[in-house]
C-alpha cells in the first residue's frame, strides 16, 4: 500500500500545503498538537486564504515523528471517533519537521527567523523543568544549556532564539498548567537572569495564556490499520481524537498571528476562568478516574467512568469540592460543563488508557487537584473526594509495577518500607516538590488521606 504523501493524496487537505510558508514554530510535535493547534491553524488559513502560517514542528525527543511525517511531506490524518462511524481528514498545515536533539541549531534558527512571529508549545508539564513555581536551576540539562551549548531544553531554546531576534515574539504555552503564559515568561526571565543578560526583545515579547481541550489518546497499530482502510494509503502519523475541540487564547500578541478565531479558537482578555474550570473539572476528574480505574483493573477511562461507583465519585468531586472554588467564565454553566466532561470520558471508541492519564502524577497533581484542596481547606471545608483522588494516586504509586513519572526514583525511595496507610501518606506528603508547606502541615488533610488510603487498600 502506498504511503500518504503529496503524490498519494486520497482526500485534499483544507489548504494547499505547498502554498504555505512557515510563520509558526510549534515545540512538542506530539499527537495532541497534530489533533489540535495544527487543525485550527489549517482551518484559519483555509478560511482567510492567508498563506503565511505554515508550521515548523519540533519534536523534542526521538526522531520517530520525523520518520513518520517526512516521507509523507508533513501530511497526516485526524481520525475522529464520536458516536457514529469514525471520520477522517488529512491535515496540511505542518510544513517542516525538526528533531531537537538531531538539529538543535536549526530549531533556534527557525524561531529566530523574522518570518516567524508566533511559537506555540505542548511539551507536557515536565517539559518546563520547573521547581516550586520557578525554573529548576539544579536541573543538569538547564545547567548545560546555560553554558552556551546548542540548547536542548525548551526554556533554553526559547531564550537562545529571543537573544538572536530583532523583533519580538509571541510564545503561546498550550500545556495544562495554571497561568501557563505568565509561568513560562517567568521561567525564561529566570533563565536570562542566570545568564546575566536580558535582551530587550524579551521585554517586548508576549506570553499569552491559553486553555486547550481535546481528548487525544495515543495512536495504536489498530488505529493505523483503520486509517489505512479508510484512506486507501498508509499513514504512519495518524492521530485519533474525539469530536470536541476547544482553544481559548489570551489576546495579547507582540506581532502578526494566524486568524485562529476563524479556525474556531476563542480570543479573550482573560483566560484564567476557562483554564481553572478546565484543569479543576476535566483534568482533575480525569486523573481521579485514571488512578481509581487502574486500581480496579480498568484499561480505559471509558470503562472507569461506566463503573457506577466511580462515576458517582467523579460527579461528587465536581459538584461538592471543585465548583465552589470556581468563578464561571462568561456563558459557561459549570455543572453542565461537568456533565459534558463525563459524557466525553464515556466515549467507548476512544480507548484512552488509564495508564496514559495516570502517568506523570507528581507534576499533574499540583496543577489539577492540590490548588483546589488548598482553596477548600482555607475556607474550612472538608475536601473528602479530592482527598480520595490524591489517595488513589498514593496507592497507585505504591503498587504500580513500572511507574511512569519524572520523579519515579524519588517516589519509590520515599515509599521504601512504608507499609501502613499512615506511613504511605506521610512519606509521600513529605515530598516538597509536590506538596506545599500548608498542605504538609494540614492535619485535616492528612487525616482524610489516611482514611481514604485505608479504605482503598481494604478494597
Ligand atoms: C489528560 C489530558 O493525559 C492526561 O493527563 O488528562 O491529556 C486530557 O486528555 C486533555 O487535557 C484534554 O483536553
Amino acid at each position: 500500500m502506498n504511503r500518504l504523501s503529496l503524490a498519494h493524496l486520497p482526500v485534499a487537505p483544507a489548504v494547499d500545503p505547498m502554498s504555505l510558508s512557515i510563520g509558526v514554530v510549534h515545540l512538542g510535535l506530539g499527537a495532541f498538537h497534530r489533533a489540535h493547534q495544527a487543525v485550527i491553524t489549517e482551518r484559519a488559513a483555509a478560511l482567510t486564504g492567508d498563506t503565511r502560517w505554515g508550521i515548523s514542528g519540533v519534536s523534542q525527543r526521538s526522531a520517530t515523528v520525523r520518520e513518520q511525517l517526512e516521507p509523507q511531506d508533513g501530511l497526516y490524518a485526524v481520525l475522529e471517533r464520536g458516536n457514529g462511524d469514525p471520520t477522517i481528514q488529512v491535515v496540511g498545515s505542518i510544513r517542516e519537521v525538526l528533531t531537537a536533539p538531531e538539529a538543535p541549531e536549526a530549531v533556534v534558527a527557525r524561531m529566530a527567523d523574522s518570518a516567524v512571529s508566533v511559537v506555540t508549545l505542548t511539551v507536557t508539564e515536565k517539559g518546563y523543568r520547573a521547581k516550586s513555581g520557578g525554573l529548576d536551576l539544579d536541573d543538569p540539562e538547564i545547567q548545560a544549556d546555560l553554558t552556551g551549548r546548542p540548547p536542548r531544553t525548551v526554556v533554553g531554546q526559547l531564550a537562545a532564539a529571543l537573544a538572536r531576534r530583532d523583533s519580538p515574539l509571541t510564545i503561546v504555552s498550550c500545556d495544562n498548567l495554571v497561568a501557563n503564559g505568565p509561568f513560562l515568561r517567568r521561567l525564561v526571565a529566570e533563565y536570562f537572569e542566570a545568564l546575566g543578560k536580558v535582551p530587550e526583545v524579551f521585554e517586548a515579547s508576549r506570553f499569552p495564556a491559553s486553555m486547550v481541550d481535546r481528548i487525544v489518546p495515543a495512536t495504536t497499530e489498530a488505529d493505523r490499520d483503520e486509517a489505512a482502510r479508510l484512506l486507501g494509503v498508509r499513514d504512519e502519523a495518524v492521530v485519533v481524537a474525539e469530536p470536541f475541540l476547544q482553544w481559548v487564547i489570551e489576546d495579547d500578541f507582540a506581532g502578526p498571528r494566524p486568524a485562529w478565531e476563524q479556525g474556531g479558537a476563542v480570543l479573550t482578555a482573560d483566560v484564567a476562568p476557562w483554564e481553572q474550570a478546565k484543569l479543576r473539572i476535566l483534568n482533575a476528574t480525569h486523573s481521579m478516574l485514571a488512578y481509581l480505574g487502574a486500581l480496579r483493573g480498568y484499561e480505559t477511562i471509558a470503562e472507569a467512568v461506566r463503573d457506577k461507583e466511580l462515576a458517582a465519585f467523579a460527579h461528587t468531586l465536581i459538584t461538592d469540592d471543585v465548583i465552589p472554588t470556581l468563578t464561571p467564565p462568561d456563558g459557561l454553566n459549570l455543572a453542565s460543563y461537568g456533565g459534558t466532561v463525563l459524557d466525553r470520558f464515556a466515549n467507548p471508541a476512544l480507548k484512552h488508557r488509564t495508564a496514559q492519564v495516570a502517568m506523570d502524577g507528581s507534576v499533574k497533581l499540583p496543577v489539577r487537584l492540590l490548588g483546589t484542596v488548598e482553596d477548600r481547606l482555607t475556607v474550612g471545608a472538608e475536601p473528602r473526594t479530592l482527598a480520595l483522588a490524591v489517595a488513589a494516586w498514593m496507592v497507585y504509586v505504591n503498587t504500580a509495577a513500572n511507574l511512569d513519572d519524572p520523579q519515579a526514583a524519588l517516589l519509590t525511595a520515599a515509599l521504601d518500607g512504608a507499609d501502613t496507610p499512615a506511613a504511605i501518606v506521610d512519606s509521600l506528603l513529605a515530598i516538597d516538590a509536590i506538596f506545599t508547606p500548608s498542605l504538609q502541615n494540614s492535619a485535616p488533610f492528612r487525616d482524610l488521606l489516611v482514611e481514604q488510603v485505608t479504605a482503598l487498600r481494604r478494597r
